[in-house]
C-alpha cells in the first residue's frame, strides 16, 4: 500500500496521544495489584495505540465508536476526559458513568463513544443499528466499530457483515488482530491468517494494515471512512498488531512464547514511532521528553481526582441506568 504522510502536526498529536495511553494504561497496570485500587478486571490495550489514534485521526465529532472490553486506548484517543474516565475506571460517582459502568462498559456520550460491550462479538449487531439510525435520519455521520480477532470469528460478526452490505450502511468495521484471543493464538482460532480478506464474500472493501504504524492506519481509515461516508456501504479494516500485555492484568502470559513477545515488545509502536519522527525531524528528542512529563502530569492528576472521589451510594443504584422511550412503555 502507497501511504500518504499525514502532515507534521498530525503526526506530531498522534505521537503525544500514543504516549499519553501509554502512560495511562501503565499506570492501571501498577494500580491493579494492589488492594482496593481498582474494582474489576483490567484489560488493557499496551501495543495497540497506534490503531486508536489513527482509525480516529480522520473522524468527525458527528461519527459514532463502538468499542469493546480493550477500550481506553480509543475512548481517549477520541478525546474523553482523562479524569472523568479515570474515575469510572476506579468506580467513583464522578466517573463518567457515575461509577456504574466501571472499566468494561464505559460510555462517554460526550465524544459520541455509544458503547463498550464486554461480550465478545457483540459490539458489530450494535453497530449496525447505529449506522441504520445515521442512514435513516440522513446524516452525514459514520460508526466505526472496534473488535478482535477472537471476535471475527463470532456469527455475530458476519451477520453484522452481511446486514449491513445489503443496507449499504455507513459502518467501518475495525478489526484489531492482535494475535490472541485470550490464551488462543490466531491460528487456532483462525482458519484464514488474513481476516480482512472475508470482506469480499460481503462485497465491502477490505484492507490489512500495519496495526503498529499510526501513518498506515490513519491513510487507511481515512479512505475507508470516506467510502462509507458517501453512502457506497461498510468497509472493514485489519490492523495487524500484538497485545504486549497479558490477557487482563491477572494474566502473566505464561503460554506466550518469550521470543515471540520480545520480537514484538522490539516493535513497540510508542517507541518506534517516536524514534521515526524525530529521525525525520518531525519532532525532537526534547519534544517526546516534553510529551513523557505532560503525561504523567495528566495521568497523575487523574488518578488523584478518581482517588479524592466518592463511591455511588447504594441507594442511588438504580438512577440513571433507565431512559424513557420517545415512544412510551410497550
Ligand atoms: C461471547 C463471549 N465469549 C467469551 C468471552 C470471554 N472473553 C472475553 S475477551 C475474550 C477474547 C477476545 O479476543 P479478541 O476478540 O481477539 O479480543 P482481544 O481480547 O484480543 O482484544 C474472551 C474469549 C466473552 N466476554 N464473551
Ligand atoms: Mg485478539
Amino acid at each position: 500500500m502507497t501511504t500518504v504522510k499525514p502532515d507534521a502536526g498530525v503526526r506530531r498529536a498522534m505521537l503525544s496521544q500514543m504516549i499519553f495511553i501509554r502512560a495511562f494504561e501503565d499506570r492501571l497496570a501498577e494500580l491493579a495489584p494492589q488492594k482496593d485500587a481498582l474494582p474489576g478486571m483490567q484489560i488493557l490495550a499496551t501495543g495497540q495505540e497506534a490503531v486508536a489514534v489513527g482509525v480516529m485521526a480522520p473522524l468527525g465529532s458527528e461519527d459514532v465508536i463502538i468499542t469493546n472490553h480493550r477500550s481506553h486506548g480509543h475512548l481517549l484517543a477520541r478525546g474523553a476526559d482523562p479524569e472523568t474516565l479515570m474515575a469510572e475506571i476506579m468506580g467513583r460517582a464522578t466517573g463518567v458513568n457515575r461509577g456504574k459502568s466501571g472499566t468494561l462498559h464505559l460510555i462517554v456520550p460526550q465524544v459520541n463513544a455509544l458503547m463498550t460491550s464486554t461480550v465478545v462479538g457483540a459490539g458489530p449487531p450494535m453497530a449496525v443499528g447505529a449506522a441504520f439510525a445515521q442512514q435513516y435520519r440522513e446524516e452525514k455521520a459514520i460508526t466505526v466499530v472496534f473488535f478482535g480477532d477472537g471476535a471475527a470469528a463470532e456469527g455475530s460478526v458476519h451477520e453484522a457483515m452481511n446486514l449491513a452490505a445489503i443496507w449499504k450502511l455507513p459502518l467501518l468495521f475495525v478489526c484489531e488482530n492482535n494475535c490472541w484471543a485470550g490464551a488462543q493464538s490466531l491460528a487456532e482460532h483462525c482458519a484464514v491468517g488474513n481476516i480482512a480478506a472475508r470482506a469480499s464474500a460481503y462485497g465491502m472493501p477490505g484492507q490489512l494494515v500495519d496495526g503498529n504504524n499510526p501513518d498506515e492506519v490513519l491513510e487507511a481509515a481515512s479512505q475507508l471512512a470516506g467510502h462509507c461516508r458517501e453512502g457506497r456501504g461498510p468497509a472493514l479494516m485489519e490492523a495487524f498488531t500484538y497485545r504486549l500485555r497479558g490477557h487482563g492484568e491477572h494474566d502473566r502470559q505464561h503460554y506466550v512464547d518469550p521470543e515471540e513477545l520480545a520480537l514484538w515488545k522490539a516493535k513497540d509502536p510508542v517507541t518506534t514511532y517516536g524514534v521515526k519522527l524525530t529521525e525525520e525531524g518531525v519532532v525532537a528528542v526534547q519534544d517526546i521528553e516534553s510529551m513523557e512529563r505532560e503525561a504523567g502530569k495528566r495521568v497523575d492528576e487523574a488518578v488523584a481526582f478518581g482517588q479524592s472521589s466518592p463511591f455511588p451510594k447504594p441507594e442511588e443504584a438504580l438512577e440513571h441506568v433507565w431512559v424513557e422511550s420517545p415512544w412510551g412503555t410497550p
